[in-house]
């Protein structure tokens, strides 16, 4: 609370019985009336005071004119603590150390701080999202459709956000694919990976349709000597490696016939291939049978009912640990 700095020889005048505080800090007298400082300490009634006290914040008094910002007071019609002076009082603030962050900032994604205070630093999910399953200890689809059920033993691990599914060369998790893209239908499956170990034939990330049907499915994985493969059960498309106990960002869009693959959100390899995905397929995430499956990590994957754009795809791979919010 603040006090009139009144002159010391009239306070002694006026109230000679009273406290002599002539001190700015650690008031703690009684009937305190004259001095104008922020006392930090201050158990005292004070009842005059009129001064911009921003420091007092042990006030256990009643200050009735105070204009400064003292939460015990009740006359106190000063503004509330702005430590970080970026505009927004503590009270409104997520980070009253951090003057970049405050309701109304832009949020920055892939740092791990919720600059906008908005309780989220997730990017938000690129529209057209049909399908997310985020491995943080469920097999959930969070669109609420495609729940997955696990073979064999169940296990999680740190994820690249979160947790991920963390398959043992075994496991791996199935469900249905309903209103997943099909035909030759524009979409997008991205997913992180952290192979363990190199596959015996081939490892399996994620893909959905039947793995009977001649270019009934899109799948994308990994062969025995490292290098990653798109396949919509026919043809394959492949041009590089994904190493192993490290998370890599694969995405697979097809749209207008073609189909691309980026790895860290760049184009790693592109063609044109004949996709007739069945509309009553499953989706695999890890494992398609005992020949195709995956001893590592996958997270995040999810499935879009278009065609992302690059710049979409990397923004992916920038939000990192923040990951995408679900829709
Ligand atoms: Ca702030
Ligand atoms: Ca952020
Ligand atoms: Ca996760």
């Amino acid at each position: 609370m603040t006090t009139h700095l009144l002159p010391f020889l009239l306070l002694a005048a006026c109230t000679p019985e009273s406290p002599k505080d002539t001190s700015s800090l650690e008031d703690t007298g009684t009937g305190d009336t004259g001095d104008s400082a922020a006392d930090t300490s201050d158990t005292s009634v004070d009842t005059s005071d009129t001064g911009t006290d921003t420091a007092d914040t042990a006030d256990t008094g009643t200050d009735t004119s105070d204009t400064g910002s003292d939460t015990a007071d009740t006359g106190d019609t000063g503004q509330p603590v702005d430590a970080d002076l970026d505009g927004y009082p503590a009270n409104d603030d997520c980070d009253d150390d951090d003057a970049t962050v405050h309701p109304g900032a832009t949020e920055v994604y892939g740092d791990g701080i919720d600059n906008d205070c908005d309780g989220a630093t997730c990017l938000p999910a690129p529209s057209g999202m049909v399908g997310f399953w985020r491995g943080d200890g469920d097999a959930t689809d969070s669109l609420g459709v495609n729940d997955g059920a696990w073979t064999g033993t169940s296990a999680y691990a740190a994820g690249m956000v979160g947790d991920a599914f963390d398959f043992d060369g075994l496991s791996g998790v199935s469900g249905a694919a309903v209103g997943l893209p099909a035909g030759g239908d524009d979409r997008t499956l991205e997913l992180w990976v952290n192979p363990d170990a190199l596959p015996s034939n081939e490892g399996i990330f994620a893909g959905y349709g039947d793995f009977a049907t001649y270019e009934g499915s899109f799948v994308v994985g990994m062969v025995s000597w490292g290098g990653w493969f798109f396949s919509q059960w026919g043809s394959s498309l492949a041009a590089g490696t994904v190493p192993l106990s490290a998370w890599t960002h694969v995405a697979v869009t097809h749209t207008a016939g073609v189909t691309y693959v980026y790895i860290n959100g760049t184009v790693a390899g592109a063609t044109e291939l004949a996709v007739s995905t069945v509309t009553d397929g499953s989706m695999v995430i890890g494992r398609i049978d005992d020949s195709r499956i995956l001893d590592g990590k996958i997270d995040e994957v999810g499935v879009y009912d278009r065609a992302l754009t690059t710049d979409e795809v990397l923004a992916i791979v920038g939000a990192g640990a923040d990951g995408k919010c679900a829709p």
